[in-house]
């Protein structure tokens, strides 16, 4: 097998620095491309040398060897296609031989392309042969179709400088600074372990093992850049990891933070993660079960086998040189009070096995349940509860829907004031004439308007709940879609709770506190809710509230024991 012999450096795309300079002040003057997020993580990859050979995104030609062949062109093993998507009116503008400016988000400057490829992908068939099947419950597919771009561009890169981070900037290393860090401590074998998950002490114990197995230094190389929808948020993740740090031997355990955006393209991506830490001085990598398994397709079935990665790895580690270990599944044995892996108990009928599988760690979270120290180590569990409050400390929105006068506002402040009687958790009401007021004053009532003034509080109201306040909002918000953008929108970060305040019309201009339902009727106002203009009865709410012949007082009730019944107030 061929290991790498030294640790010398790799190629970087990398223009000096002097150079740099220079190509800033001419770069200002190119089209300019503004780059996802995705894109910046490629990106930092591929001018590093972590995505050695490519030598910019793929060519069309190269593009069409990976899809079919995992391979570029010129035959070596590259499987998964990292590309430049655009809109297709960006690519219109844009000739063959042209340079463009790659800008991040803030508009600065991290390299150019020469482009000398455009071209329109055939995108289903990239989702069947890179991720296995056309199937939007794959996140890669998901993101394909309707994130990514129309059109591919290709060529090579020159480097200007690396997107800046702010965060755990000295935990972030090129593979040339590891391989220079290696080389300096002697570390002639090393070990990565590949991880998007917080690290418990089956984790800790498995990478200590192979480490010791393979008679090597052990690299812990979580990704940083972009995991799977849902996963725990890195700031966290890289505070547990530290912790965790501290119960490996001294001087055999470093980490270090990867900005990759990964995939999930299971066996594919196993073989791209070796390639990746091979670049980086690694000479061994643990592949585990499932690995970067993106969960069910839509049919509720796995996208790929249990082992199909690290059958793919197997098939291809000679040419990588990078040799795999597979990942033992560590079980907890209680009377021995230690790990050990699963297939080397002999005595299974006599020991007691314990293990808590993810699903129930989110529920002992997610409900404030202990955790056992058997299971994880003290500090990892506190950083995620901080991240992870029970339901009752999390933030969340209340939105009133209903027409003009149902009664919307009456129940938001009485349901405030109880909130507040409560105390705990900021609350904040938006009700619909405080929003106009003062986040909507130039809109109307027309259907884009509406929505508009909707989106506005839905995206209020998500930063509220992000940070752990209550939002209370009570427009009149008629239509339905409009409403389940805002749903998806706070559900990111805490629950949402939508109640229909289900006053019928003719109750409404019975009272016409405002006078608004005769203006209405004399079509002195136009498009006016349930009169001349729609309204979309939610078919699902939380809690739908009738108001005729009940008070205030008890409208406001029926939400809080619903608040209850979610877990989101405890009971008093
Ligand atoms: S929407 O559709 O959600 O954007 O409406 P909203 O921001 O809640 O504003 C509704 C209040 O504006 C007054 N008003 C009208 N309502 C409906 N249709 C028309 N054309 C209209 N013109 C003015 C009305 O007083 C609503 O107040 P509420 O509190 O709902 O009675």
């Amino acid at each position: 097998m061929t290991m790498p012999s030294s640790l010398a450096p790799i190629p970087e795309l990398y223009v000096s620095y002097d150079s740099a300079q220079k190509m800033k002040m001419e770069a200002a003057e190119l089209v300019s491309h503004d780059l996802s997020p995705r894109q910046i993580c490629d990106l930092e990859l591929l001018m590093n040398g972590g995505f050695h050979p490519l030598k910019g995104f793929l060519t069309e030609e190269d593009y069409d060897s990976v899809v079919e062949k995992m391979r570029l062109a010129d035959g070596a093993l590259w499987p998964m296609p990292i590309t430049l998507d655009v809109k297709r009116e960006f690519a219109d503008k844009i000739e063959i031989g042209q340079d463009i400016a790659l800008r991040d988000q803030e508009g600065v400057i991290l390299g150019t392309m020469t482009v000398t490829d455009k071209w329109v992908p055939d995108k289903a068939k990239e989702a069947e042969m890179v991720f296995g099947a056309d199937d939007d419950a794959h996140p890669a597919v998901n993101y394909l179709h309707n994130t990514a771009g129309e059109v591919y561009l290709g060529g090579p890169i020159t480097g200007i400088q690396q997107p800046v981070h702010y965060d755990f900037r000295a935990r972030r290393d090129t593979p040339n600074e590891l391989r220079a860090y290696f080389r300096k401590l002697g570390w002639r074998k090393v070990v990565a372990f590949q991880t998007r998950n917080p690290l418990h002490r089956a984790h800790q114990e498995l990478t200590f093992r192979a480490a010791r197995e393979s008679e090597a230094n052990l690299l812990i190389h979580p990704v940083v850049g972009m995991t799977k929808p849902g996963d725990v948020d890195h700031f966290t993740r890289v505070r547990c990891y530290e912790a965790v740090l501290d119960k490996y031997p001294a001087s055999t355990t470093t980490m270090s933070l990867l900005p990759l955006a990964m995939r999930m393209a299971g066996p594919r991506e196993a073989v791209w993660h070796g390639l990746i830490r091979k670049n980086h001085g690694c000479t061994h990598f643990i592949v585990g079960r499932d690995h970067a398994g993106p969960g069910k397709n839509s049919a509720g079935e796995d996208f790929y086998g249990p082992y199909d990665a690290q059958e793919l790895f197997k098939a291809h580690e000679a040419e990588m040189g990078i040799e795999m270990v597979p990942f033992k599944h560590m079980v907890y044995v209680q009377e021995r009070a230690q790990y050990e892996p699963n297939d080397e108990i002999a005595d299974k009928d006599k020991v007691t096995i314990l293990n808590i599988s993810g699903t129930e760690l989110r529920r002992r979270l997610a409900e404030g349940l202990e955790i056992p120290d058997w299971f994880s180590f003290p500090e990892v569990v506190s950083e995620l509860r901080k991240t992870k409050p029970p339901r009752s400390k999390q933030g969340f929105t209340v939105l009133f829907t209903g027409f003009s006068g149902s009664g919307k506002s009456t129940i938001a402040n009485a349901l405030m004031t109880k909130l507040m009687e409560m105390g705990g958790r900021p609350v904040t009401l938006l009700d619909g004439d405080i929003v106009r007021k003062n986040l909507s004053s130039e809109l109307g009532f027309s259907k884009e308007h509406r929505d508009l003034n909707i989106l506005r509080i839905g995206y209020v109201a998500s930063e509220i709940t992000k940070n752990g306040g209550i939002a209370i909002c009570a427009p009149i918000a008629p239509y339905a879609a409009t409403r389940r953008k805002v749903r998806e929108g706070i559900e990111e970060y805490g629950a949402f709770v939508e109640v229909h305040v289900a006053t019928t019309i003719e109750e409404c201009e019975r009272r016409d506190r405002k006078g608004l339902y005769k203006l209405a009727r004399e079509g002195k106002i136009k498009e006016f809710t349930g009169i001349s203009d729609p309204y979309d009865v939610p078919a699902n709410p939380e809690l739908r509230v009738e108001t005729e012949g009940a008070d205030v007082d008890n409208c406001a009730h029926q939400v809080v024991l619903k608040l209850e019944s979610m877990g989101l107030i405890a009971g008093h």
